[in-house]
């Protein structure tokens, strides 16, 4: 190989001295305030905040340091000095600011004032808050309830998402979309199907008890850095580490503990997996199968042989369903057609098979990888198939483990952010506040998306997100978007979403999670629930970005007391001047998970709502778990052909979802663009192009609508052949809405089919 085709890598261990710049150049970046550091160090503990990041659970034992790079980043991103004045304004226009790069608009600062846009002058001007409130109303009213929106992106607490469920369903719809529709919808339908619960089984005290990991399509390197502590004490323990993953993802091969003094200076590293299996993106089904047909011979041989079981065969028998008609799908599966699909060797997958039966106890990690897909629900399936053989769910040290994305966005769905009117309580909504609540169910965040194109969505309320750059076909959602009546941004910063302002638009900006939220019974605490089901109290301690913010929990109640006819059981006014009432609620609303809720807040590590398959119950129709025989051995919704490669659309270390920080993705070794393309060096002599060529993609799908995306800069890389990869939310203008998971709507934004062809 020439020195041009040099093939570009990640570097570096995750955490290390690399996590501790990572942080020092958002720092400087972000402008962050001087006494930042102070404020991390209150964060994810008892009294303190919780990280406005990821769902990643806090220890009981918590560190002195209880954060990571990708949280202190986020903290340091929302504590700039930086402020989006309405002076801003004055030489900027809402069309011209829409060729500047999300991180330039991001870095205008905090947002200061609630702002409506002027579509004479084509600005956003500041406006008070009771205009704002009465004229959304007034808007709002004017509608038919079923055409208006209330998104919330994950960001906000329980006691706000809660009042913001219930003025939808006041107002009477349940168009309650969530950041979760693009992210782990398929867990929430996928595994409520197989296993009868929406989250995953484990607890904190299974990771310190598991002898092994399998890790699907989870990077926690990037998006779950506290992930690597527990993952580093279970290596020193002696379990093992099994990854699937198209690309090398530095933060599952090695890892360099920030919090320690021995390993930062003498660079001691811990290797985190020990084996790493490069997969085809969809290649999951073929690569699981393939290791389940290894154990089921393995339990063949024993049976001849007189030896203990594999299989569970107790657990099989007493606790499931299908597990007959899977078993004949397993025997039935071709190792060629196994090798083609997935990518990798059956030898490989012996290996792996290997460690998976030598190990007592088990823990199935996963995320995008396997999520966001066209038959995502299938993999997740399939993971749970490979659990169950050896009855590793709802036992001490094993389990499913989905790690969520944003830090209350499993919380949301709890307490009645949910567009399925089947997962509310409706009957207790009736009884406590006296109304009819709707029946009909709401739109996901696809139904949404059609819906403004075909014109049917007419007003949009966001709870946080940049919803327009984060779904799919966001070209032709540009349009739509603002084309709606009203379009509502409660958010801290400025973002795309915010250039396509509907007839009526407003942005109102609110506090922090680090901020001080003060209402009439002083301060107030929040509370969020994390990826293990734990739920934690938060409180802010810094002076707001400025005097005119407003708490989310305010920001709802504010619209919802302009927009809703009076009614006695429902006092917006009494739940802004305290929360804790908004928590009595939500106990009385969902006793079983939030029992003495007040009392628990702060609770060390949180409270824990428990999980009925945790325990062996199980919630399905059929009140067991269930084996799924797949249909077919890829997620992929479509079939290779000459030319067509399958899209995966990756994260970089410096970006939370669409608020890129800087343009430094040390762990995939690309530094100062995000415009690349990266691909295999066999698939580049395939596609005629060489390392530094500018390639447009195009989707390869025949519906009419043309999508592309060009000045890609070819980029050799690491990556299995017929998997070329680039940035998310870039390429969001390439995936279609049509494709995605068939059970749960979620967008398949790992594997979208393009072409690729020269650009200009
Ligand atoms: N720093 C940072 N932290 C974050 C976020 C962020 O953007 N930045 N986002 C937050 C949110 S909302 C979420 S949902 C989570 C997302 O966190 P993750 O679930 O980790 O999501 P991704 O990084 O999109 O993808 C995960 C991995 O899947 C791999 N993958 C892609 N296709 C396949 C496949 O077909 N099979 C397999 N086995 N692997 C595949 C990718 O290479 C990648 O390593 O992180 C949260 N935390
Ligand atoms: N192609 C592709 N598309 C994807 C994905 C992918 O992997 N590939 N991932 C999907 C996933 S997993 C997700 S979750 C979505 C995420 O998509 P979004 O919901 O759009 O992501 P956010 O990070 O919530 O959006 C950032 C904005 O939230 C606002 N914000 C930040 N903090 C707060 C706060 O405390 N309160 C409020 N009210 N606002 C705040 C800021 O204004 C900021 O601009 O994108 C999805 N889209
Ligand atoms: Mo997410």
């Amino acid at each position: 190989m020439s020195q041009d085709d040099e093939i570009t890598e990640g570097h570096g261990p995750a955490g290390g001295w690399g996590s501790l710049k990572g942080i020092a150049s958002v720092s400087v970046e972000s402008s962050a305030s001087p006494t930042a550091m102070d404020t991390l160090r209150r964060m994810n503990k008892p009294g303190g905040f919780m990280c406005n990041s990821c769902a990643w659970p806090k220890p009981k034992n918590y560190s002195a340091f209880e954060f990571c790079e990708n949280g202190a980043k986020a903290v340091m991103w929302e504590l700039t000095r930086d402020r989006c004045t309405p002076e801003f304004w004055d030489d900027q226009t809402v069309h011209a600011l829409r060729s500047w790069t999300d991180h330039e608009l991001e870095k205008t600062g905090r947002l200061t004032h609630p702002m409506r846009y002027n579509p004479e002058s084509d600005r956003y001007e500041a406006v008070d808050w009771d205009t704002a409130f009465r004229e959304i109303a007034r808007e709002l009213n004017a509608l038919d309830p079923e055409s208006a929106v209330f998104y919330a992106s994950g960001h906000a607490g329980l006691e706000a998402s809660y009042l913001y469920a219930l003025m939808a369903r006041l107002y009477g719809n349940n168009n309650l979309p969530q950041s979760s529709n693009m992210c782990h919808e398929t867990t929430s339908v996928g595994l409520k199907k197989v296993i009868g619960s929406p989250v995953g089984t484990i607890v904190w005290e299974d990771l310190e008890q598991t002898d092994a990991f399998f890790f699907f399509g989870q990077n926690p390197g990037t998006n779950s850095p506290r992930f690597l502590h527990p993952l580093k004490d279970a290596k020193k323990r002696g379990a093992k580490i099994v990854t699937f993953n198209p690309i090398i993802e530095q933060g599952l091969v090695a890892f360099v503990d920030p919090q320690s003094a021995i390993d930062m200076t003498t660079g001691r590293e811990t290797k985190i997996s020990d084996q790493y299996h490069q997969l085809s993106a969809g290649g999951d089904v073929a690569a699981i199968m393939g290791m389940c047909k290894h154990v089921i011979d393995a339990d063949k041989v024993a049976q001849r042989e007189g030896g203990a079981r594999i299989l569970d065969v107790e657990f099989i028998e007493q606790h499931t369903q299908g597990f007959d008609r899977f078993l004949a799908s397993v025997e039935a599966a071709e190792w060629s057609d196994i090798e083609s699909r997935s990518g990798l060797s059956k030898a490989a997958l012996k290996e792996a098979a290997d460690a998976y039966m030598a190990a007592e106890r088990v823990i199935g990690v996963y995320g995008m990888g396997l999520t966001q897909h066209t038959h995502g629900s299938v993999n997740i399936g399939m993971l749970v198939n490979l659990l169950m053989l050896r009855g590793h769910i709802g036992r001490p040290g094993a389990g499913v483990c989905p790690v969520r994305g944003h830090s209350n966005v499993q919380g949301q769905r709890t307490v009645g952010i949910a567009e399925k009117a089947d997962l509310v309580p409706m009957d207790k909504l009736r009884s406590l506040f006296q109304f009819e609540p709707p029946t009909k169910d709401g739109v996901n965040i696809v139904e949404m998306v059609e819906g403004l194109i075909d014109g049917s969505v007419k007003a949009s309320v966001c709870l946080g997100g940049n919803l327009l750059r984060a779904v799919p076909d966001q070209q032709r959602m540009e349009d739509s978007w603002a084309r709606q009546n009203l379009t509502v941004m409660i958010s801290t910063k400025l973002n795309r979403s915010h250039l396509y302002p509907g007839k009526t638009a407003y942005i109102l900006p609110c506090l922090g999670r680090a901020e001080v939220d003060q209402q009439a019974t002083g301060p107030q605490a929040i509370s969020t629930e994390d990826s293990f089901s734990m739920i934690s109290g938060s409180t802010g301690h810094r002076t707001p970005a400025s005097e005119h913010l407003k708490s989310e929990l305010a920001i709802v109640a504010g619209i919802a007391k302009a927009l809703l006819p009076e009614n006695p059981n429902v006092k917006w006014d009494d739940w802004v001047g305290d929360y804790a009432r908004v928590r009595d609620l939500i106990e009385q609303t969902y006793p079983d998970d939030f029992r003495n809720y007040n009392q628990r807040l702060f609770e060390p590590g949180g409270f824990y709502r428990g999980i009925a398959a945790h325990e062996r119950i199980w919630e399905t129709p059929e009140k067991r778990a269930l084996f799924t025989t797949p249909d077919k051995l890829t997620s992929l919704g479509f079939e290779p052909r000459p030319g067509r490669f399958s899209l995966l659309t990756m994260r970089s270390n410096d970006q939370f979802n669409t608020t890129v920080y800087g343009y430094s993705d040390r762990f995939h070794g690309i530094e100062g663009t995000r415009d690349v393309l990266l691909m295999n060096p066999e698939d580049m002599k395939q596609a005629s192009v060489e390392k530094g060529d500018v390639v447009r993609l195009v989707t390869d799908l025949d519906d009419g609508v043309d999508r592309r995306l060009g000045g890609l800069v070819v980029t050799p890389y690491r990556i299995p052949v017929g998997t070329v990869a680039s940035y998310y939310p870039e390429c969001n203008v390439l995936v279609p809405v049509s494709h995605h998971d068939q059970l749960s709507k979620t967008p398949g934004s790992k594997s979208v089919p393009v072409r690729i062809e020269r650009d200009g």
